[in-house]
């Protein structure tokens, strides 16, 4: 399959070194200069659960798209505020076949990607890999992950189905899912509470599950998204919803994770993603009448220490 990486930071490499080794044609294209010059120049560099990896990936910069590549699938990548200027970007690369899979964290990103593809094309999802940039041209990827994905538009179940097992047979243990809106929730509770909250603490998640005010804490931020969930139809268990954040604790699973927000703005002083994770829950709660006081003020924070550290 000819596979477009949109975005090749961490977690665009991460899939994009799985599903070259996997066999498929893949192709990067990324908006950071610096990160494509180095995997031009020396490949994309990996430390792939302790093994050093070079892998040799075609890029094209993000402001040159300079080479023709008919995408039989589009993987979306970028972080959340960068995917509008990255469907402009890829639109030649798209034709009435392409499939577009987002696997951004956050809510809502369908709504940006509609504006570009027809809905039969639309596939969206999350995903339990992850992955960390060391430096441009080097990622550091460790651990099992997974992928739940659905069809945006009716009848197009086999698609999805066929581009689970298309993904699973690089290892990437895709899964349909009959009902992502609740997966794409279930997951944003995790980021709506371990990245901010671990990008504040400066700590990773097992860290931070530790303390005791750990479990308060996360109940409230679930509690809010769950309210808000639930007026767009999506019925979150508080308590089952909790015990899942929790899993991220064991270091033998994935606690020893910062979430990618702490690398961005404690590490990198970037811009974060909160705005479209715990702020989209502020927003919808400002539409649906619902108090979401615990998100508000976490969204404030981060921005806070945005300014703070004057990040870009
Ligand atoms: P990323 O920041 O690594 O990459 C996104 C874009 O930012 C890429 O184009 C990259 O080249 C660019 N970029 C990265 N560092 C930069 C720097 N220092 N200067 C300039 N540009 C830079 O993003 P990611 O972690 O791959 O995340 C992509 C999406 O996947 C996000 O929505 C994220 O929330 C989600 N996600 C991430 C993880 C994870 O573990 N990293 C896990 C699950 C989901
Ligand atoms: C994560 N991390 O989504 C992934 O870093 O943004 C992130 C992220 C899988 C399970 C738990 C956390």
């Amino acid at each position: 399959m000819k596979i477009l990486i949109a975005g090749a930071g961490a977690m665009g490499s991460r899939f994009g070194l799985m599903l070259h080794q996997g066999g498929n044609d893949v192709m990067l294209v990324d908006g950071w200069q610096e990160h494509v010059d180095q995997i031009k120049e020396h490949g994309l560099q990996a430390d792939y659960n302790g093994e050093d990896v070079v892998v040799d990936l075609p890029i094209m910069a993000q402001s040159n798209i300079d080479q023709p590549f008919a995408a039989d699938l589009v993987i979306l990548f970028t972080k959340a505020m960068q995917l509008e200027g990255m469907m402009q970007a890829i639109r030649p690369l798209i034709h009435e076949k392409t499939n577009i899979l987002c696997l951004l964290n956050g809510i809502g990103h369908e709504d940006t990607i509609e504006k570009y593809v027809p809905l039969e094309q639309i596939f969206i999802g999350n995903t339990m890999w992850t992955a960390g940039l060391v430096g441009p041209g080097k990622v550091k990827l460790f651990g099992d992950g997974s992928i739940e994905l659905q069809n945006l538009a009716p009848g197009h179940e086999t698609n999805a189905k066929e581009l689970a097992a298309a993904l699973s047979e690089s290892g990437l243990n895709a899964k349909y899912s009959e009902n992502i809106h609740y997966s794409i929730y279930r997951k944003a509770c995790v980021n709506g509470t371990m990245n901010g909250l671990c990008t504040l603490l400066d700590v990773n998640m097992h860290n931070f599950g530790m303390t005791s005010p750990a479990r308060d804490i996360v109940t409230a931020i679930v509690a809010e998204f769950s309210a808000v969930a639930a007026a767009e139809n999506v019925q979150l268990d508080v308590a089952e919803t909790v015990g899942y954040v929790e899993q991220c604790y064991p270091t033998e699973k994935i606690g020893l994770h910062y979430p990618s927000m702490h690398q961005d703005l404690i590490k990198d002083h970037r811009l974060t993603e909160i705005d479209y994770i715990n702020g989209a829950i502020v927003r919808k709660g400002e539409k649906y009448g619902i108090a979401t006081p615990y998100c508000r003020f976490l969204t404030q924070l981060i921005h806070t220490k945005e300014e703070l550290l004057d990040a870009k």
